[in-house]
């Protein structure tokens, strides 16, 4: 049994004094003041320190075959850097390849996923239409634990659907109680665009972020909402990165419609000054989609974030090394789109959110970790302090510093988008289902501890 003695326990609602004690099996036990320590338990001291939920990053994508190469983190180097930020759950995506089965993919996936050092979960993606898919979205809701589906409505002639596609899923996903996500760009627009730069010669970084303008982000989101509200399905739209889609979802909401957005810290830090770098490589390392927007829609985000309008943080932690970013040195549109991202979240989202007081402590356990758990349906375990609950934890000190570099960092890449950027505020340690697993610099990650989350459809 570990017994943590002495915290601040922080919750999505509120902060308190109480110790917590972890069974064996990995469950949380009890949460009160001055907890007797069992005979044989370890005790944790957590004097000074935070004691909140485990991060779920709910948006990874672990060796995803993309692009024509393979993301670089793997389920365990991913997943092992995430213990050493804090994150104790992800929920990644099944990407089907073309004339794959979606059940056929899930199988796939959870294999490779044998190998995670956390546990995590599967949202699976929707690229094509026909009675098998459809066939397959009920197996994977009613045996499989998957109560959520992906759609892509950016990268033509790859994973992008229609929208009779994306309709048609929403409609069956909303008969299964499943929820809907989805990537909120016109792709036939990006199309468009890449082709006219690169016809005018712009070949480079600097032309990614015009190939992909704010407006259609903004018009996909105003879209996917208006299909989402015809099929009367909750729709999760990921990695909102402008004001207008901020826009679209809150007026939604005051629709009463079931609309959530995903904010990734990256977008509420950089602006599009990044890939004006002279230097190739150091442009093309930030090629992820959405793009870096100009600095103004920033507000909307924060804004979004601290009243309750956008609900999640991810990463979208998508790794390319800077070998594989180098196979689009004479065409922008072949860099693999991603960047890292899973060990920082926390830290920078505390750094500039909670230090700026943009957020408070409470809202980031909610921005982190518990709205997630409550959108994808895993709140009874997770998300959560609680008799009952699992025991993953993140012991926080609010008042150490820590340098971010790719020199120091556990992510299988070759760089940091946040290279030289001190944060205050970083994950003592970390436990994961009872055990320590990330000890003040030192991970223990295991190879293979995490566990698959089955997660119910919200119809049950
Ligand atoms: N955007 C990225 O940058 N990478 C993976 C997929 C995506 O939508
Ligand atoms: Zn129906
Ligand atoms: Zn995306
Ligand atoms: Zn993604």
């Amino acid at each position: 049994m570990l017994l943590i003695k002495g915290g601040t326990v922080v919750t999505s609602e509120r902060s308190f004094s109480a110790d917590i004690l972890c069974t064996t099996d990995g469950k949380i036990a009890a949460v009160r003041k001055d907890i007797e320590p069992p005979i044989g338990s370890e005790i944790v001291d957590a004097h000074g320190l935070l004691v909140m939920p485990g991060g779920i990053d709910p948006h990874t994508h672990m060796e995803m075959p993309f692009m024509g190469t393979t993301s670089s983190d793997d389920f365990y180097t991913g997943t092992a850097a995430g213990l050493a930020g804090g994150t104790t759950s992800i929920i990644d995506f099944v990407i089907p390849e073309v004339g794959q089965s979606l059940f056929g993919a899930w199988r796939e996936w959870r294999r490779k996923a044998e190998k995670s050092a956390t546990d995590y979960g599967f949202h699976v993606a929707v690229t094509h239409w026909d009675e098998k898919v459809s066939q397959d979205m009920g197996t994977l809701v009613r045996e499989c634990g998957v109560n959520s589906f992906k759609h892509f409505m950016a990268y033509k002639n790859a994973l992008m659907v229609n929208d009779e596609i994306f309709l048609k899923s929403l409609h069956r996903a909303s008969d299964l109680g499943a929820v809907c996500t989805v990537h909120a760009e016109n792709g036939d627009v990006i199309s468009f665009l890449q082709q006219s730069l690169l016809e005018r010669g712009s070949t480079g970084p600097e032309a990614h972020p015009l190939s992909r303008p704010d407006t259609i982000e903004g018009e996909a989101a105003q879209r996917a909402i208006a299909l989402a509200a015809i099929s009367h399905t909750p729709l999760y739209i990921v990695h909102v990165s402008t004001r207008q889609a901020a826009l679209a979802i809150a007026e939604a909401r005051l629709r009463g419609q079931p609309v959530y957005g995903e904010v990734l810290p990256q977008h509420l830090i950089f602006d599009e000054s990044v890939y004006q770098s002279p230097d190739w490589l150091s442009a093309a390392r930030y090629v992820m989609s959405p793009p870096f927007r100009d600095q103004s829609h920033q507000e909307a985000l924060w804004g979004g974030l601290s009243s309750g309008q956008l609900q999640t943080t991810a990463t979208d932690h998508c790794c390319f090394c800077a070998k594989q970013k180098e196979v689009g040195l004479n065409d922008f549109t072949k860099i693999p789109n991603g960047v890292p991202g899973i060990e920082d979240r926390m830290s920078i989202l505390w750094h500039y959110g909670v230090n700026q007081k943009k957020i408070t402590q409470e809202q980031f356990v909610a921005l982190t970790s518990t709205n997630t758990a409550r959108i994808f349906n895993l709140h009874t375990r997770k998300g959560i302090i609680g008799e009952g609950a699992d025991a993953d934890l993140v012991l926080w000190d609010p008042a150490s510093t820590r340098t971010i570099s790719a020199k120091t960092h556990h992510q299988n890449v070759d760089y940091n988008i946040y290279e030289g950027i001190t944060v205050t505020g970083v994950a003592k340690k970390t436990i994961s289902r009872g055990k320590i697993v990330w000890d003040d610099g030192v991970l223990r990650a295991e190879r293979g501890a995490g566990q698959y989350i089955e997660r119910a459809s919200f119809k049950a």
